[in-house]
């Protein structure tokens, strides 16, 4: 297949990059590299030392022979360069990666919620009009988060995507019918992703297109097979306050002897990925698209489920690290259960990665590599949800 990686340069983006590459597709990456602007923003660099995407590419050819092409451009802002691009190329296949992925950093001023907003929401939009209007029939894998359906438990599985609901008719009957799961998103963020769905929605039944939306959980890793191959094939680490996740911030912290930061009690139950099970479901779902006219393929891309206390007594029992219970910089509930349905991806034959002490020596191992390149003073998270929790918050737990 001929396929458009959309915000390839990324943590999820280029592992996955190489996987399909692999596989022998031929894979173009579109990227306006606001990652890396947004790193120089923050005076934050990846843990591990990323070469430039052009470079990477090249070590790429070097050590397959194999080809990946980088094309600058900016989904968001240059539609009509996103619309000659697909004219031109005619993909068989869209992935969409591109969007302003971290909560702290959508919640940090007004100005960061708007970029958050323009970005995400003109990126998807912009890609949707542009596929209708250069009639191309290829399948969209969209990225999305299992945060747009909220934390909150009623004591029951989260479906993938779609709830039955039993309404009363206007004869006073019963029927079913079948909705979007509710959203609830609990950052500008999440809440980028929840507008998505509807966007997808309305162009899935007006125009026929062919989407899927996985809703994925935290990704914890950072090798993948491929990443493995050559030091400059190395994929992004983040660690500090707005662009660190949970478990990949734990295991780097204890890998610095700096305390495990959780927030509040640690009672927030998460679900969670492996990069190398993220990357494989994507070519699964890519393997299963729907039919025109068909409703949004709608997957949770989640493995597994950990209280964030949990984790962090994990990680501190493996590496001898302290934990510390800070303030929580957002406005989240403090405790909840969370149960996940994910039968279709194991139905595809995803054979799931635990999280087991195997594959964390080996982050903690990339961290302690790694340790000379982090600045202790960006671990904190400071972004806070409200003006009365940024008043809480704890700069330096150290
Ligand atoms: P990332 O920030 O590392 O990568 C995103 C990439 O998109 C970057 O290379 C960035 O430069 C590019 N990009 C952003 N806006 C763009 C635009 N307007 N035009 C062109 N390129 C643009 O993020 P990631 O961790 O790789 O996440 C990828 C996707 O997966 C995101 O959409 C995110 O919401 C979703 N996701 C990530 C996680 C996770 O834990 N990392 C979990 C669930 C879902
Ligand atoms: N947390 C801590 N300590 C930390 C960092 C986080 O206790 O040092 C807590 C947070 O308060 C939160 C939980 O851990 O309760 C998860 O935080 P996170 O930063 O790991 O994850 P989140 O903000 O939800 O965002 C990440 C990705 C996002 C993706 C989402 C999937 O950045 O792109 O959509 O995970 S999900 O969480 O399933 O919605």
């Amino acid at each position: 297949m001929k396929i458009a990686v959309l915000g390839g340069d990324g943590f999820v983006g280029w592992p996955t990059t190489l996987h399909l590459s692999d596989q022998g597709h031929e894979v173009h990456i579109l990227d306006n590299l606001s990652r890396r602007w947004i790193d120089t923003e923050l005076g934050v660099q990846s843990l591990t030392p990323m070469d430039s995407i052009q470079e990477r590419t090249r070590i790429w050819h070097q050590q397959t022979g194999r080809k990946i092409h980088f094309h600058l451009i900016d989904i968001a802002r240059d539609y009509e360069i996103l619309k000659g691009w697909l004219a031109e190329h005619r993909p068989d296949a869209v992935i969409h990666f591109a969007e302003q992925r971290a909560a702290p950093y959508s919640m940090k001023s007004d100005r960061h919620k708007t970029y958050t907003v323009n970005n995400n929401v003109s990126a998807t939009h912009n890609l949707l009009a542009a596929l209708v209007e250069t009639g191309i029939d290829a399948h969209l894998v969209h990225l999305g988060t299992m945060g747009v359906y909220g934390y909150s438990s009623v004591g029951a599985a989260i479906p993938e995507g779609y709830l039955p609901v039993d309404v009363e008719t206007l004869s006073g009957d019963k029927a079913e019918q079948e909705i979007l799961y509710p959203t609830r998103p609990g950052s500008v963020y999440h809440m980028t992703k929840s507008l998505d769905q509807i966007l997808f929605q309305f162009y899935a039944q007006n125009d026929g297109l062919r989407i899927t939306d996985l809703h994925q959980g935290i990704v914890w890793g950072t090798h993948t097979e491929q990443t493995r191959g050559h030091e400059q094939l190395i994929n992004r680490f983040d660690y500090d306050g707005d662009y660190g996740t949970v478990l990949n911030r734990f295991l780097i912290q204890a890998a610095i002897g700096y305390p495990l930061t959780v927030h509040g009690t640690g009672g927030q139950t998460r679900a969670f990925i492996h990069i190398q099970d993220s990357v494989r479901c994507i070519e699964l779902a890519l393997g299963d698209a729907p039919a025109a006219g068909e409703r949004v393929k709608i997957f949770n891309q989640m493995t597994e489920t950990h209280r964030v206390r949990d984790l962090a007594e994990m990680v501190a029992r493996l590496a001898g690290a302290e934990v510390a219970y800070l303030p929580n910089p957002r406005k989240e509930a403090p405790e909840n259960d969370l149960v996940v349905r994910n039968d279709q991806f194991l139905a595809l034959g995803l054979n799931p990665t635990r999280l087991e002490e195997g594959l964390l020596d080996e982050i903690i191992e990339v961290s302690r590599k790694y340790a000379h390149r982090v600045d202790r003073s960006r671990i904190p998270a400071v972004s806070a949800w409200t003006r009365e929790l940024g008043a809480k918050v704890e700069r330096d737990p150290e």
